[in-house]
């Protein structure tokens, strides 16, 4: 003890001194646990943090400093018992009174129109039921019991009536209140929901396990679970997970209020987070309705859901439906299609692309995932390959969430036989047997061939013809390949003098449709500079890119003279492209290529220097999102940087107007938070037209 701290046995007075000085600090400890409290509920609950992290983590300090030095000022509730406590070596069982129900299926509207019918019969109703919507968050169910306020058990499910004890790991999650807010809560409260891990953090959870060759989880839901099944609680308090409340199980002393909607407002009012999508809606129309909507933006939201949950939000309903084995009769869950199926790799074929990358595809026994029918799954790579330790002949699951390219997403290592096959990499060109080099550091292998190698021929030309380059209408991909095949064009200059009646010989074509085509080559000659730079296919030059070197040079003298640092001046160009673009431009064939176009007539207009003025989105930042039907995303791009305008991927009170398409998401809804202007594809195309520029589709 140091000598200026009170001592009882010297001095009476000190006693009094000493009592005066603990009143003070437990007067102290409970303004850190309020502050420290409320800071963590703005943080995890209402996602709005409260106060900056420098200043959380010196309260955060400063009550650990005061709990080690006075024990008896460390309580169970304290925020400082989030970060884990002592391992366990098992869980103990634990009985819930109130059995955790789970959910009957719907799979398609039938279902819900005839669960709706069943909700109606029984109760002898024809009115339209009201019902509560929730998203079916993909994550652990747990049951939280407070008394008197306090967390003082989380449990799992279990089978339902026994679950498992996990209140270490229930206390290390942010968003679960270890006090209730407020005073007007039950003596006895238990309060039911989902766990999850938000995607943010399973992607990050899986990469550092990646940079360490250790395993990674299969999905947020794995993780989750993974993660609560942990002895060490300071493992599961490295974990970011979440709790999002859905229902109420036992209560004591407190009148609850009588539709469930209400019951969530009140955990709200306790300190839970309740999932914000939730809505009330009239009938099984209104069900439909919410579930097509959530069924649109399932892939913007920040967490995985796998259906919809529709609850009879009456509780005097709810009681009179009742329950059988084990599902209640006033809920249903309407599932979204699987995102995940199984099915067998038969074989992989290696693909050559526009640049000679090869890839190797996946040919597998169709499956029906995520609501089409899947036969290809791209591999990427062979390090992909490695990574996954796939065989010909093994049983794989295929991931397809949305419009995303499905992928194979792993192996069933169990389900493999004797006889699967390892993945060779190829080491010649499978179309022109040049050698295949992969350049030290890219996990891209590629085809050496160059344009002699007809599959980069083909790709080359198919992009050279493509809407966004030269727009030669008519020229499809069949053609393209027929006109390599037949060896009747082998660079972009040959189309400009295509024979009619080589054309027209051709399989599908005729005189007249030959004639169409070779018009439509004739009308590609004029074009833009920027469609030109776009169509020669130069490695990591896409619309923008493109747009943004003819802003610069204004003419394509300027930009094939450009050395490295002119070109890395120019908007969004960076070392990798800028290489690119010299490499491509120094090299005697492509010269030859630009100079044969020109010869033959391609032109376009002179771009005009534009002064600031003639700029009308000089210093004005859009973002771009949602799907755009008549023109591509990069295309819109394009023409609001030629109108002077920073395009950005993210929406932020600097953002001058968002250009949402369909299915816009969360940049969308960032938007309107923010009062920022929006604009639909029409009201774009008709602001594009004020500053003369006419999309044609
Ligand atoms: N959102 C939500 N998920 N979920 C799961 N609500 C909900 N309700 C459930 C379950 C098992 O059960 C209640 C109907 C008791």
């Amino acid at each position: 003890m140091s000598p200026d701290q009170p001592s009882l046995f010297d001095d009476p007075a000190k006693e009094n001194a000493i009592t005066t000085d603990l009143v003070k600090i437990e007067a102290r400890v409970w303004v850190l646990h309020a502050q420290l409290n409320q800071a963590n509920y703005a943080y995890y609950v209402l996602d709005n943090p409260a106060l900056p992290d420098a200043e959380y983590d010196r309260l955060f300090h400063e009550l650990k400093g005061i709990e080690a030095q006075h024990p008896k000022f460390l309580s169970i509730d304290s925020p400082t018992q989030r970060v884990g406590a002592t391992p366990l070596s098992q869980f103990e069982q634990v009985a819930h009174e109130v059995p955790m129900l789970s959910l009957d299926n719907a799979f398609n509207e039938l279902d819900m129109e005839d669960f709706d019918r069943r909700v109606r019969e029984r109760l002898v109703s024809s009115h339209i039921i009201e019902y509560a919507c929730e998203p079916k968050l993909d994550g652990i169910a747990v049951s939280l019991l407070y008394e008197d306020g306090l967390l003082v058990r989380g449990a799992t499910r279990g089978d339902g009536s026994t679950g498992e004890n996990i209140t270490q790991n229930i206390r290390t999650v942010a968003s679960i209140p270890l006090k209730l807010l407020g005073d007007n809560h039950p003596p006895i409260l238990e309060v039911r929901g989902e766990v999850y891990m938000p995607k943010k953090s399973f992607n990050s959870l899986n990469a550092a396990a990646r940079e360490i060759n250790e395993k990674e989880f299969v999905n947020p839901r794995n993780a989750a679970a993974g993660s609560l099944r942990q002895l060490d609680s300071k493992v599961a308090a490295s974990r970011r997970l979440e709790f999002c409340c859905y229902s109420l199980g036992r209560v004591e002393g407190h009148e609850m209020p009588a539709k469930h909607n209400e019951i969530l407002d009140a955990f709200s009012k306790w300190g839970f987070k309740t999932n914000p999508e939730s809505k009330v809606v009239q009938g099984v129309e209104g069900c439909l309705n919410y579930y097509q909507n959530l069924a649109g933006r399932r892939n913007d939201l920040s967490y995985e859901i796998d259906g919809i949950v529709f609850k009879v939000n009456e509780i005097s309903l709810q009681q009179r439906l009742g329950f059988v084995s084990r599902a209640p009769r006033w809920a249903i869950s309407h599932k979204f299609p699987a995102q995940e199926e199984m099915t067998i790799l038969e074989g992989v074929d290696f693909q050559v692309g526009r640049t000679g990358a090869i890839t190797p595809v996946a040919r597998l026994k169709p499956v029906f995932v995520g609501g089409v029918t899947v036969a290809n799954a791209t591999l990427h790579n062979m390090d992909e390959i490695k990574r996954l330790d796939v065989r010909i002949g093994d049983t794989v699951v295929i991931h397809r969430a949305g419009d995303v390219i499905p992928k194979l997403a792993r192996v069933i290592i169990e389900k493999r036989t004797e006889s699967a096959r390892v993945i060779e990499m190829l080491t010649r060109c499978p179309v022109c047997d040049s050698h295949i080099e992969r350049i030290e550091g890219e996990a891209i292998a590629r085809c050496s061939g160059g344009l002699v190698c007809g599959a980069q021929r083909k790709e080359a030309i198919k992009h050279f013809a493509s809407r966004k380059a030269m727009d030669v209408d008519g020229l499809g991909d069949k053609i393209v390949e027929q006109l390599v095949d037949e060896d009747l064009i082998n660079s972009f200059v040959d189309l400009y003098s295509l024979d009619l009646d080589a054309v027209a010989n051709l399989d599908r074509m005729a005189q007249k449709s030959a004639q169409n085509l070779l018009q439509a080559i004739e009308v590609s000659k004029k074009t833009t500079l920027a469609k030109f730079l776009y169509s020669l296919g130069i490695r990591e030059v896409g619309v923008t890119t493109a747009q943004n070197l003819q802003n610069h040079f204004l003419s394509i003298i300027p930009l094939v003279k450009a050395d490295f640092e002119t070109l890395i001046s120019v908007q969004d160009v960076g070392p990798i492209v800028a290489q690119h673009i010299l490499n491509f431009f120094s090299e005697p064939h492509n010269q030859e290529v630009i100079d044969g176009l020109l010869n033959a007539g391609v032109h376009w207009p002179k771009v005009e220097v534009k002064s600031e003025d003639q700029l009308p989105f000089a210093n004005k930042t859009f973002v771009v999102t949602g799907t755009l039907n008549l023109m591509g995303r990069d295309e819109a791009k394009g023409y609001l940087q030629s109108l002077g305008a920073k395009v950005s991927g993210s929406v932020s009170a600097k953002t001058h107007a968002l250009v949402a398409g369909e299915k816009a998401g969360s940049k969308l809804k960032k938007a309107q938070d923010l009062d920022i202007e929006i604009l639909d594809e029409e009201a774009f195309i008709s602001l594009l037209a004020e500053h003369g520029i006419e999309h044609e589709q």
